[in-house]
């Protein structure tokens, strides 16, 4: 037994022995104070869910995908927030250092792991509506929100873990939020600018206040979580701020950008079963005819003039 600890350089069994896996209960929590404040980030999210779904009504279903999306992310943190200020979806983890500070002294924290199951659901969100601004390739898409997914969940684990290894899932988790940034700054404003001012304007600031606010995180994370630094009521307020810019602020300025953008423009031809047809998709069975052509029926044929179907001049025609 003594000899799996003799191997030499790795020391990954002793510096996390089995042993300390039990039930404990943490004696660094939030108090009424912080309760009361996580509180007020649920109303605050469940209203701007109510102004964001009662924008979605005042245009039609086809181009509500920005409102519904925007929505979802404020809705899933009402949940999230609403399970903190109850003071529950946490775990209690020893901390990796023990502060003499009275309002961080302790030796385990309360880690409220409800927030990264938040995180998982709504950052990705929050990235497709930066990203469908920007018209980026699907596979560019895609692969960031991959990078995403892991930098949250690499973000919880090392929330979750007492030892120094804490700091190589933050590593990790930096690197992913680096070429996240790569692609919101750098390839996502090329498309954006490619498919003109309006939408490059939008796309600028959008994206320019989410990665400003993106890289506050791991601050606070390095605080709380990760250094035991700031008491779990400073936390609530630090992460509590950043998330409300960085979700009805944020969903605020996308969708006033939004407000004179066919989404149709950034290739999301949407159809509606009451969208009017083009008069050549009117032979035949009707409707059927317009839903089994892909190419040119819903919104483009709607709005396109008669016997042009590309989607510069759909777009035009809003
Ligand atoms: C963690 C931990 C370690 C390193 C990094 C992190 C980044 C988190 C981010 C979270 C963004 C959350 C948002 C929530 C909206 O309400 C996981 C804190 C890089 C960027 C935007």
């Amino acid at each position: 037994m003594e000899n799996i600890f003799k191997r030499a350089g790795n020391d990954a069994l002793r510096e996390n022995p089995n042993s300390m896996v039990y039930p404990r209960v943490s004696d660094i929590n939030i108090t009424i104070r912080g309760s009361d404040w996580y509180w007020a980030v649920t109303a605050v999210m469940g209203a701007a869910t109510l102004v964001f779904v009662a924008l979605a009504f005042r245009v039609p279903r086809s181009k509500r995908i920005f409102h519904y999306i925007t929505a979802a992310i404020t809705m899933v943190a009402t949940i999230a927030y609403f399970t903190m200020g109850s003071n529950l979806g946490y775990a209690a983890i020893p901390v990796e250092f023990v502060r003499s500070n009275p309002k961080v002294a302790g030796t385990a924290r309360e880690i409220f792991y409800v927030r990264y199951i938040d995180w998982f659901i709504t950052t990705p969100l929050l990235l497709l509506d930066i990203m469908l601004t920007a018209g980026l390739p699907w596979p560019t898409i895609l692969y960031t929100l991959l990078l995403d997914e892991i930098m949250i969940v690499t973000g919880l684990v090392g929330a979750l873990v007492e030892s120094r290894y804490k700091w190589g899932y933050f590593t990790f988790a930096m690197a992913a939020l680096f070429y996240i940034a790569y692609n919101v700054t750098w390839v996502g404003r090329k498309h954006a600018n490619a498919l003109g001012s309006n939408i490059g304007r939008t796309y600028l600031m959008v994206g320019a206040w989410t990665i400003f606010l993106w890289f506050l995180y791991p601050i606070a994370w390095g605080l709380s979580e990760g250094g035991n630094v700031i008491a779990p009521d400073s936390e609530a307020v630090f992460y509590g701020v950043l998330d409300i810019m960085a979700k009805p602020v944020f969903g605020a300025l996308l969708l006033w950008g939004h407000r004179n953008i066919d989404p149709a423009t950034l290739g999301l031809h949407i159809r509606d079963y009451d969208d009017a047809m083009h008069p050549s998709e009117k032979s035949g069975f009707g409707s059927a005819a317009a839903a089994n052509n892909g190419a040119t029926g819903g919104v483009t044929g709607a709005n396109t003039a008669p016997g042009v179907h590309n989607d510069t001049t759909a777009t035009a025609a809003v």
